[in-house]
């Protein structure tokens, strides 16, 4: 009789001391606390080795039993106690990493931060533009040659712009190019039409340096190439790409020539009062895509061109181009 109680109360002692010991488990918030927990509770004097001490008084029938639970129970400890562990150490890792993140994009303390050059802010500007109309991005060489730069562009031999005046010479038939479109004529070479490109990019001519004129500018070119394309999709785009820069600013076309479209027009804009050319525009000539072997009678396509410095130059009110290049501080600073 005296060991059923026995056996039943240490029973009971084994289940006060799991309840007990999961809670102390559960609310350890270290690792030195659950050492401390670990050896009260598995240790050779620790709870369990007491609830082990007090089976001498049960009969060898009850003794397995009282074993197989302590047993049991010690496994069950040692597996909550490792659990809670690596949470704990997991938690703490995760903390740490916090507490020593790096903002990599802030400022270095102490030391000025500087910004992109009006010019190129520009550009990017114009670029996201037309990237947010569907075009792609097409570059090439600046060094060219009189195929690219001219004759693939119906410019006839004898015009002024291909003069000794107007172009840098290199040797070997080479020149510094004086306008992107060479990049899209060896963009057509390569890919097959529809087509929607720009192509920005530095462009050279032999011009005396005054304060709208420099030996080496920045240009965007745009050309698309589909079926059905004409002067209303150019008008449409041309506007819609002003309108996104400018505002909404009084826009005019006016009729003009280029070799390599047909019609050709130059676009206004009026700003402050004033009218001002900021691009030049039209079909592409027939002659142009039926010497890349692109069938005219199927194929139309538009382009236009710009100069960054221009657009730059407007949008900011500079007056001399020549401030775009002399890095003076007492200008950039301004942006
Ligand atoms: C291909 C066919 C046609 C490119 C074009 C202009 C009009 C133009 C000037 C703007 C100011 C040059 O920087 S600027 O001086 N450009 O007015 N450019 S149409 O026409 C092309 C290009 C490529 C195959």
């Amino acid at each position: 009789m005296n060991s059923t109680v026995s056996l039943q109360q240490l029973i009971d002692e084994l289940e006060a001391l799991e309840a007990e010991a999961a809670k102390n488990i559960d609310s350890a918030e270290d690792s030195k606390s659950l050492e401390i927990l670990r050896v009260g509770l598995l240790g050779k004097k620790g709870s369990l080795s007491k609830v082990l001490g007090e089976m001498k008084n049960l009969s060898s029938q009850e003794r397995p039993l009282i074993g197989q639970r302590a047993n049991a129970l010690k496994t069950q400890l040692q597996s909550l106690l490792k659990d809670r562990l690596e949470l704990l150490k997991t938690k703490s890792l995760e903390n740490m990493l916090l507490s020593q993140t790096i903002d990599v994009t802030a400022p270095p303390s102490g030391v000025k931060q500087g910004h992109q050059h009006p010019l190129i802010e520009i550009k990017n500007e114009i670029i996201d533009l037309f990237i947010g109309l569907g075009y792609g991005i097409a570059e090439g060489p600046e060094v060219e040659n009189d195929y690219y730069n001219f004759e693939a562009l119906n410019i006839p031999k004898d015009h002024p712009a291909r003069d000794m005046q107007d172009t840098f010479y290199l040797e070997q038939n080479h020149l510094l190019r004086t306008h992107t479109s060479p990049v899209q004529i060896r963009f057509l070479e390569n890919n097959q039409p529809p087509v929607r490109i720009i192509s920005p990019g530095r462009v050279y001519r032999r011009d005396a340096v005054d304060a709208t004129h420099s030996p080496v500018f920045h240009q965007i070119e745009v050309l698309a190439i589909d079926e059905g394309l004409d002067f209303s999709h150019l008008r449409g785009t041309v506007m819609a790409f002003l309108k996104a820069f400018f505002g909404d600013l009084p826009v005019r076309f006016r009729a003009s020539y280029f070799p390599f479209t047909e019609p050709s027009a130059e676009v206004d804009v009026q700003w402050r009062g004033k009218w001002l050319e900021v691009m030049g525009c039209g079909m592409v000539d027939p002659a142009v895509l039926e010497g890349l072997g692109i069938d005219s009678d199927r194929w139309t396509g538009f382009a236009a061109g710009l100069g960054v410095e221009r657009f730059c130059m407007v949008r900011h009110g500079i007056d001399d181009i020549r401030r775009l290049y002399t890095n003076d501080l007492r200008f950039l600073e301004q942006f």
